[in-house]
């Protein structure tokens, strides 16, 4: 059974956040898990990307890393690395691969998140296995090359009273609009730069997490 709770505090990040390096997104996230993120997605984008043993030697150690403070860890996009990683959950976005392929290949043993930005995209999720939806970018971000328009906590807002499954929302997400980001009822936040960034994980992930505490 999917527990919501996991999408409180949900870090993302790949080697091109964090200083183009394996080991420090390692010690990033080591960090992250000390202090009390709920969920970690491995999101390996743009120019820097590792080669695929690379990719696949970095993501078993993150998996490893997650599994020994019992969170679980999900793949962006790319299915035969979470096969290969023993990943615990998939995260498909609208330019991915069709979800609906994602979810016969792996429905049941992995969870699956799945973005969506519209309501059309919220209705056709309704209709599928997916465990939750990632919405967003909420308010402007420098983290995603091609990131759609920014939706506003109002259309989130409507998007979760629309969707059937738990909502995290995505893009821009910080300590200065926590609050009406949970005000939209969404079961938690997925941020980059905010925990990239930051040098106080302890404050910074105990502030969000207790934003999502409903
Ligand atoms: N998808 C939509 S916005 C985004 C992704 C991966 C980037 C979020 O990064 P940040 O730094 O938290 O705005
Ligand atoms: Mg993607």
């Amino acid at each position: 059974m999917f527990d919501p709770a996991i999408l409180r505090c949900y870090f993302v990040a790949g080697t091109q956040d964090i200083h183009h390096s394996p080991s420090a997104l390692l010690a990033k996230v080591t960090m992250a898990l000390k202090n009390g993120i709920t969920a970690f997605q491995f999101r390996e984008k743009g120019s820097s990307h590792l080669d695929e043993t690379a990719k696949i030697e970095l993501g078993g150690q993150l998996k490893r890393l997650c599994q020994s403070y019992g969170v679980p860890l999900f793949v962006d996009d790319d299915v035969q690395l979470a096969q290969q990683i023993h990943a615990d959950g998939i995260h498909v976005g609208q330019k991915d691969q069709q979800v609906e392929q994602v979810l016969s290949a792996v429905g049941s043993q992995m969870m699956v998140g799945y973005s969506c930005n519209t309501s059309e995209q919220v209705e056709h999720a309704n209709k599928l296995a997916v465990d939750y939806i990632g919405v967003g970018p909420i308010y402007p971000t420098d983290s995603k090359a091609d990131a759609d328009p920014a939706i506003g906590p109002q259309q989130l807002q409507k998007l979760v009273q629309l969707s059937k499954h738990p909502v995290v929302a995505i893009g821009g997400i910080n300590n200065q609009n926590f609050g009406e980001v949970a005000n939209t009822n969404c079961a938690g936040a997925a941020v980059i730069s905010y925990l990239a960034n930051n040098n106080n994980l302890r404050e910074a992930i105990d502030q969000m997490k207790t934003a999502f505490e409903h």
